[in-house]
């Protein structure tokens, strides 16, 4: 009898443990999926001299907008001329494109040329 009441609480345990662990695999999903949607907004964010992220995948069709956070003025301009290249960003000014044909967008600031980044286009 003591055995049974044991076996019980044991199963009882493991049954709370692998809970625990489901809801921790649903909470750790969530989470993916919201830096998935943010990955979709397809924003690369100027700051401190850098393009954030440095290299960005994108799907071919996408729009790809950058935003300057910093006191300087910035450009984006395609080493291969892949898109148009951007005007002066002022302080918090955007430029935004519609990726083209798949394959791999190099692109610097002209005032600061050894600021670079890269789009990666894939199929759409
Ligand atoms: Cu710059």
């Amino acid at each position: 009898m003591y055995t049974f009441i044991n076996t019980n609480k044991t199963i009882r345990i493991l049954f709370a443990i692998s809970s625990l662990c489901l809801s921790g695999l649903t909470f750790g999903q969530a989470g993916k999926e919201a830096s998935a949607d943010n990955t979709k907004a397809n924003q690369i964010v100027i700051k401190d001299f850098h393009f954030d992220p440095q290299v960005l995948t994108v799907r071919s069709g996408e729009k790809i907008t950058w935003i300057n956070r910093d006191e300087e003025p910035h450009t984006v301009v395609s080493v291969e001329k892949q898109f148009e290249k951007s005007s002066a960003l002022d302080t918090d000014q955007e430029f935004t494109i519609t990726a083209g044909a798949p394959g791999t967008y190099t692109y610097y600031c002209s005032v600061h040329p050894k600021m670079t980044g890269t789009i990666v286009v894939k199929k759409s």
